[in-house]
């Protein structure tokens, strides 16, 4: 993994410590480490085809874990059963971990071999 690195920044003339005993090359220039705000990584959640869960089964898991509607839901499912896989869904990891989970656990219970994977964006 990549170290974050300190950004270093110039402060204004108004900013500079007046202290005694400068001269040399940098003098006059405090060096400030920028406070950098880092986004969190996104997580896409995967639905993956396979040839025995019922297609009303995948729209209703659309419907009911991401908020699609009918017609949102059963686009998407068109759309895997033809590719293969689809993006169904963005989110922080730990939403992301719980979608996958539910899917799973959901399907696990009606017996249906479907699969639900995440990844990082
Ligand atoms: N291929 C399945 C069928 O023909 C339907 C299906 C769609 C299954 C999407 C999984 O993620 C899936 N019954």
């Amino acid at each position: 993994m990549r170290q974050p690195r300190p950004f270093i920044i110039p402060l204004r003339a108004s900013d500079e410590d007046d202290t005694p005993g400068g001269g040399g090359g940098d003098a006059g220039v405090a060096l400030q480490t920028k406070p950098k705000t880092k986004r969190p990584p996104l997580y896409k959640v995967l639905l993956l085809n396979d040839d025995y869960t019922p297609m009303e089964f995948v729209v209703h898991v659309l419907e009911r874990f991401f908020g699609m509607t009918h017609a949102q839901a059963f686009e998407v499912m068109l759309t895997v059963h033809k590719k293969g896989v689809a993006v169904v869904g963005v989110f922080s990891h730990e939403i992301a971990e719980t979608k996958v989970g539910q899917v799973m656990d959901f399907a696990r219970r009606h017996q249906h071999p479907l699969q639900c994977t995440m990844e990082k964006e």
